[in-house]
């Protein structure tokens, strides 16, 4: 085995990105990250951009709207991973991934990258619905470019990041867990999948030099946290020994509200349809072209989500 790969990560001090970071010093990568000089009097960006220095990440100062700044940073490592923002109430930005990919072409010599995916499989979603769907012709265009540019790549699929979708038992605008009544999509009996955003990162940072992956989509379906909306619940339950009142909302009532909700929302509720009555997650296998994080990194002892949730009790 050579050496260990050195990781450059673009977004780093965003959500996942500074997961993404943390997970590369403890694997023992040589870890690159981003200092771009937009982030103005954005201080707490600096401050993590400061803490991960102290942690042993060395800062690249470097622009996305500047190219040789770019190239240059790519130039330094091995491996470049992207957690730049996809659509939703944050921001959206993920073509601005076309620009990274140019300097990767140029500088030649990156031997794996993983753009900003870390959902839904985007080549499963080609029926997805507006505007929701925005999000999946994005990543598809950002692949198209990577395939076109021969660029040795990894696409993971992270399902549903527990902070989202499990501390709030999966009910939209809100991130903590209703204090009486739940509601259920549907018969709650669809399966999905929930996982934590660290392990998120460590699976992602073990499969950077994995040749099992190597142009491959890694799906991230740890087997006790694929789960029903109502075995989450339960868990829930359990946990504040009292059962919550449930309220089952049908597909047809889920969509309906659709015209008078911000676009965040809009695009919300295409996504939740899409998980938690198409079943979306679950509902094909894992073919020829993907490979299952738990299955290759047995090692990773993943949070099951009764432990997460103790910490909203
Ligand atoms: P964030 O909103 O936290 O943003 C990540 C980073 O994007 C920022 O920190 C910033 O990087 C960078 N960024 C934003 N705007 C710009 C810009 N104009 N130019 C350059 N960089 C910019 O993203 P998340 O961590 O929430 O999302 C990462 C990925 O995860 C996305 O693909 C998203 O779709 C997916 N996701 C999946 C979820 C799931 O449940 N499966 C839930 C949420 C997201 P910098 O650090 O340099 O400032
Ligand atoms: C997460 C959300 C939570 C939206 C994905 C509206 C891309 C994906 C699982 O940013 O819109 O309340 O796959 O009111 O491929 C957002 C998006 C979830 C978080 C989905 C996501 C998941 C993006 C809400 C809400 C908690």
């Amino acid at each position: 085995m050579g050496k260990k790969s050195k990781v450059l990560v673009v977004g780093g001090t965003g959500y996942l990105g500074r997961r993404m970071v943390k997970a590369s010093l403890e694997e023992g990568h040589e870890t690159y990250v981003i200092q771009r000089p937009e982030i103005g009097l954005d201080v707490d960006k600096l401050q993590i951009l400061l803490s991960f220095k102290r942690q042993g990440a060395r800062l690249l100062k470097a622009s996305l709207s500047d190219h040789r700044s770019l190239v240059e940073a790519v130039k330094m490592v091995d491996v470049v991973i992207c957690t730049m923002s996809g659509v939703h109430f944050r921001s959206h930005n993920l073509l601005v991934q076309l620009k990274l990919i140019e300097a990767i072409k140029e500088a030649g010599n990156v031997k794996r990258f993983l753009p900003s995916e870390f959902g839904m499989d985007p080549a499963l979603m080609g029926h997805a619905m507006e505007p929701g769907r925005v999000t999946f012709d994005e990543k598809m265009e950002v692949r198209k470019a990577i395939e076109e540019a021969n660029i040795p790549h990894t696409y993971v699929s992270a399902n549903c990041f527990a902070a989202y979708f499990a501390g709030n038992l999966s009910q939209m605008g809100t991130l903590l867990p209703p204090t009486d009544n739940v509601l259920l999509y549907g018969r709650g009996n669809v399966k999905v999948v929930y996982v934590d955003e660290d392990d998120v990162a460590r699976y992602t940072i073990k499969t950077i030099d994995d040749p099992r992956t190597l142009n491959k989509t890694l799906y991230i379906r740890p087997p006790e946290n694929i789960l029903t909306q109502t075995e989450l619940i339960q868990k829930w339950e359990k946990l504040i020994g009292k059962q919550l009142q449930k309220s089952i909302i049908s597909e047809q009532a889920f969509l309906s509200p659709i015209r008078d909700l911000d676009y965040a929302q809009q695009v919300g509720i295409g996504h939740f349809y899409h998980i938690f009555y198409e079943g979306c997650l679950t509902n094909f296998e894992i073919g020829d072209q993907g490979e299952e994080a738990s299955q290759l990194y047995p090692e990773v002892n993943y949070t099951r989500m009764d432990e997460y949730l103790k910490l909203y009790v």
